[in-house]
C-alpha cells in the first residue's frame, strides 16, 4: 500500500467555528503508534461544542474522534499486537496511555495522561503532536484528529473490526458505541429485565437504545423534546416515547414505569434534565451522567429522597477502551448494535464544515458520518 507525501484534512483554523479543507503532510507513526487510513469518522457534538468555541482547545486543530480505517503502517514495537497492514480497525475516542495509574487499574476511562495531554494541549503523551500546518507550525489533533484521509493512533485505541461489518458504518463504534457501551454496562450496571429511561435521544441517547437492549432491559423509555427524535427511538426499539413539551415528563415517566426507573440517563448535560432524571428514578435507582455541560454549569438534588430511597448518581464519560471496544465492536458485529440503524446521514469530507452546522443547526436526528473517499453518495 503506497502511503501519499500529503493529505486532505479538514481543519479547524483560528479564531472562525468553520472547518477548512487543507492538504498537509501524512503523518508518521512513532513507536506504539498505528497510522490508519481513515474510511470514515462520525460527527459528534462534542467536536461541535469545540469548533463553536465552548470547549477550550488548541488551534488551529483536526477534529474527529470516532473513526473506521485501514492499517497502512504500524510504529515501532508493535510486533505481537496482533494488527497488521491491511486490517479494517475501528478507533475509539479516549486513547489510553497504558501506563498512567488510572490505565494500569484497567481505568482507561480515567487516563490521566489522555486527558493532560491530548484534551488539553492536543498532543500524543510525548508532548507533540503527528499532524502539522502547511507551513510547518503546530496542529493540534482533537483525540486522533479524524477528520482527515490519514490519522496517526496509539495502538491502545484500535480494535480489528470483522468482516461483515460495514467499515464505513463502524466508524460511530468508537465513541457513540463506547459511551454507550460504558454508560449501560459499567457505570448504569444495566441488568436483564430492567426499566430504563433515556433522558435526550439525540446521538448519543439514541445510541444508548440498541445497548440497553443488548444488556435486557424491558422497559425503555426515550424523553425529548423533537417529534423526529422520539419517532426515531421507537423506531430503535424504545418501548416509550415522552414528549417533554406535553406535561410534566417526571410524572409521566413514573406513571409509565410504575413507580420510578431502575436506571435513568442524561445526555444532555442540562441542570434542569438532571434533576428530572433523578425525579424519575423508583427507590434504589442509578442516575447515569453523561452529557457534558458548559464550565460551571451545577445543579440541585433533593437531599432527603436521595437518602431515603437510596438513589445513586454517577458519572460515566466513555469506557474502558482497551477491554471494552471490542465488546462493542462484538454487539455490532451480531447485530445486537445495529450501526445501519442509527446512521441518518452521510458526507463527503468536502462536506465536513456542512455536517457540522447541520448539527449546530439540529437537523441530525441520530449519527452522522463523514466519509473520506469522495466517491462515497453523500446524504442519504
Ligand atoms: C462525549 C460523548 C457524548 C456525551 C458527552 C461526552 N464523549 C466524547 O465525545
Ligand atoms: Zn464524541
Amino acid at each position: 500500500m503506497s502511503i501519499p507525501k500529503t493529505m486532505r484534512a479538514a481543519v479547524l483554523a483560528d479564531g472562525e467555528p468553520r472547518l477548512e479543507l487543507m492538504e498537509i503532510d501524512t503523518p508518521q507513526p512513532q513507536a506504539g503508534e498505528v497510522l490508519v487510513e481513515v474510511i470514515a469518522c462520525g460527527v459528534c457534538h462534542t467536536d461541535l461544542h469545540v469548533i463553536k468555541g465552548e470547549v477550550a482547545f488548541p488551534r488551529p486543530a483536526v477534529m474527529g474522534h470516532e473513526i473506521s480505517g485501514r492499517i497502512a503502517a504500524l510504529g515501532e514495537g508493535l510486533d505481537d499486537a496482533g494488527l497488521s497492514v491491511g486490517d479494517v480497525v475501528v478507533g475509539g475516542f479516549i486513547m489510553p496511555c497504558t501506563t498512567c495509574d488510572a490505565c494500569r487499574r484497567g481505568r482507561d476511562d480515567l487516563c490521566a495522561n489522555f486527558f493532560a495531554h491530548n484534551r488539553l494541549r492536543g498532543t500524543l503523551y510525548d508532548g507533540t503532536s503527528r499532524l502539522r500546518m502547511p507551513d510547518g507550525s503546530f496542529l493540534a489533533m482533537y483525540s486522533m484528529g479524524g477528520l482527515a484521509e490519514y490519522a496517526v493512533v496509539p495502538a491502545s485505541a484500535l480494535t480489528r473490526a470483522p468482516e461483515g461489518l460495514d467499515p464505513e458504518s463502524s466508524a460511530i463504534l468508537g465513541c457513540a458505541g463506547l459511551t454507550a457501551y460504558g454508560a449501560t454496562f459499567r457505570q448504569g450496571r444495566v441488568t436483564p429485565g430492567s426499566s430504563v429511561v433515556i433522558v435526550g435521544a439525540g446521538g448519543i441517547g439514541s445510541s444508548l437504545i440498541p445497548m440497553a437492549k443488548a444488556a435486557g432491559a424491558t422497559r425503555i423509555i426515550a424523553v425529548d423534546i423533537a417529534a423526529e427524535k422520539l419517532e426515531n427511538a421507537a423506531a430503535l426499539g424504545a418501548t416509550d416515547t415522552v414528549d417533554a413539551r406535553v406535561g410534566d415528563p417526571v410524572e409521566q415517566v413514573r406513571a409509565i414505569s410504575g413507580g420510578g426507573v431502575d436506571v435513568a440517563f442524561e445526555a444532555l448535560g442540562n441542570p434542569v434534565t438532571f434533576r428530572q432524571a433523578v425525579g424519575m428514578l423508583g427507590d434504589g435507582g442509578r442516575m447515569v451522567a453523561i452529557g457534558i455541560a458548559p464550565a460551571g454549569a451545577e445543579a440541585s438534588i433533593e437531599i432527603t429522597p436521595l437518602v431515603r430511597r437510596g438513589y445513586e448518581i454517577v458519572g460515566s464519560f466513555g469506557a474502558r477502551t482497551r477491554t471494552d471496544l471490542p465488546e462493542v465492536v462484538k454487539l455490532a458485529a451480531d447485530g445486537a448494535f445495529d450501526v445501519e440503524s442509527l446512521i441518518t446521514r452521510r458526507y463527503t469530507l468536502d462536506e465536513a464544515d456542512t455536517a457540522y452546522r447541520d448539527l449546530a443547526a439540529g437537523t441530525i436526528t441520530g449519527r452522522a458520518v463523514i466519509s473520506m473517499s469522495s466517491r462515497s453518495e453523500s446524504t442519504r
